[in-house]
């Protein structure tokens, strides 16, 4: 079997060449250029016999077309688009370049896929959440006594997308279903949830907060605090630690700390995206973990795991870090991807947040 991954370089791509490689797949991570070096996510397996990095962009269909052309052709492929301006608040500020990569990208290659002939090569399309942006559906919890409204996404909501990243994901999705439909492709996608974990990047929020907390903790072991051999649950903060803090340590700017997100882990996830594409027949899947929490709830927990009960002394809202739209609310349903593909989330939000701050705080 063999994969190609773009976005290969990103936190769901490394996820998923590592799960593929150990299921014995030859993985084909997709690279583009770049600058300085981006494949920190993958140095583990940079020298595996079955990885190879290959150099492309999905908004150049030349270099698509090449790749296509070199490794498209085995008896069993999969195509796995992870490649996009993943930034929500940057697409703001680059509309035209999240909409080059992230909208026009993943129809680049469906187009490549068919005009090379290759409908026998399995495709999965990184979709995602913020598709809902402003929308969401309301059923009746009936475990709870009044039986209360409870508000959801499932694959029937109707899109309301609230950012040009989100519009950009929106056209996507379309294309797959067209391409699925027009041309018989073998094509997914996942409408994912937020998921994190260690190796997410540091400017979306979780990753921005438990790596502050990382630091935070390293400064205070400069100032004599002993964290070699840290277990969470020993550390303690003294007073004398927090009156150090003003001035000498930079507090942890936010922006908007009331949205709620469905967050899960994103070593759960990628799971959900192979199991999309071994399926008879392609279709869509809300994967997710049927749980919110808001940024605050975030933040209790990871502060939490350093012994810091009252957070809020250490955060300052920045209105920097405010969005001209807000999605405000996302609470996904996995019923379909559950009885489908018999896929579930493993792991808890409490552990990931633990995971995640047990990470930052230990490298
Ligand atoms: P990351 O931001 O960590 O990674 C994005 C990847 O896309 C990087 O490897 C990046 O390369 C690559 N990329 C950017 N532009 C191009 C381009 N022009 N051609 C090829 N590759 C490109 O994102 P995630 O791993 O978190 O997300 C993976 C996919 O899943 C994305 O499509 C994202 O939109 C989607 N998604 C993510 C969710 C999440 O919560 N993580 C939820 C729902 C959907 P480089 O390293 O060079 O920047
Ligand atoms: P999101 O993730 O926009 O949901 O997109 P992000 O972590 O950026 O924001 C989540 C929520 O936190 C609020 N917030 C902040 N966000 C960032 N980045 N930085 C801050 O300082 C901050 N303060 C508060 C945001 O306003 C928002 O409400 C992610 C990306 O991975 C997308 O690519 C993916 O499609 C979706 O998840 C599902």
């Amino acid at each position: 079997m063999k994969a190609i991954i773009t976005g290969v370089t990103g936190q769901d791509g490394s996820h998923l060449a590592d799960f593929l490689l150990e299921k014995g797949y030859k993985v084909v991570g997709v690279k583009r250029r770049s600058a300085t070096d981006n494949t920190q996510r993958l140095k583990h397996i940079l020298d595996h016999p079955n990885f190879e990095l290959v150099s492309g962009d999905i908004t150049d269909p030349y270099s698509i077309i090449s790749i296509l052309e070199a490794h498209g052709h085995d008896l069993q492929v999969e195509f796995y688009n992870l490649g996009a301006q993943t930034h929500v608040a940057e697409s703001f500020n680059q509309p035209a370049a999240t909409w080059d990569v992230t909208g026009k990208g993943p129809m680049n290659v469906l187009e490549a896929i068919v005009k090379l002939n290759l409908k026998h090569i399995r495709f999965y399309q990184a979709s995602s959440s913020e598709m809902f942006g402003a929308s969401f559906d309301t059923k009746i919890d009936l475990s709870k006594k009044m039986g209360e409204m409870e508000k959801y996404q499932d694959e029937n909501t109707k899109f309301m997308p609230q950012s040009p990243y989100a519009i950009s994901k929106c056209a996507a999705h379309h294309a797959v279903r067209l391409f699925r439909e027009a041309y018989g492709l073998h094509a997914s996608a996942g409408i994912l949830f937020n998921h994190e974990g260690p190796r997410r990047g540091e400017t979306f929020v979780t990753r921005k907060i438990t790596k502050w907390i990382g630091e935070f903790v390293k400064w205070i072991d400069e100032t004599g605090y002993t964290i070699q051999e840290l277990e969470l649950d020993d550390f303690k903060i003294s007073e004398d630690h927090i009156t150090n803090l003003e001035g000498s340590f930079p507090k942890l700017r936010l922006g908007n700390l009331e949205a709620f997100r469905d967050w899960g882990y994103a070593g759960d996830y990628v799971e959900a995206m192979w199991m999309m594409t071994q399926q008879t027949n392609p279709d869509d899947y809300v994967i997710c973990t049927g749980e919110t929490y808001t940024i605050r709830d975030f933040l209790d927990i990871a502060f939490k795991c350093v012994d810091i009960d009252d957070w809020a002394q250490y955060v300052v809202v920045d209105p920097k870090f405010y969005r001209p739209a807000e999605v405000d609310y996302l609470r996904g349903d996995h019923s379909k991807a559950t009885k489908k593909l018999g896929w579930k989330p493993k792991t808890s939000f409490e552990e990931l947040v633990k995971m995640m701050v047990l990470h930052d705080v230990k490298t």
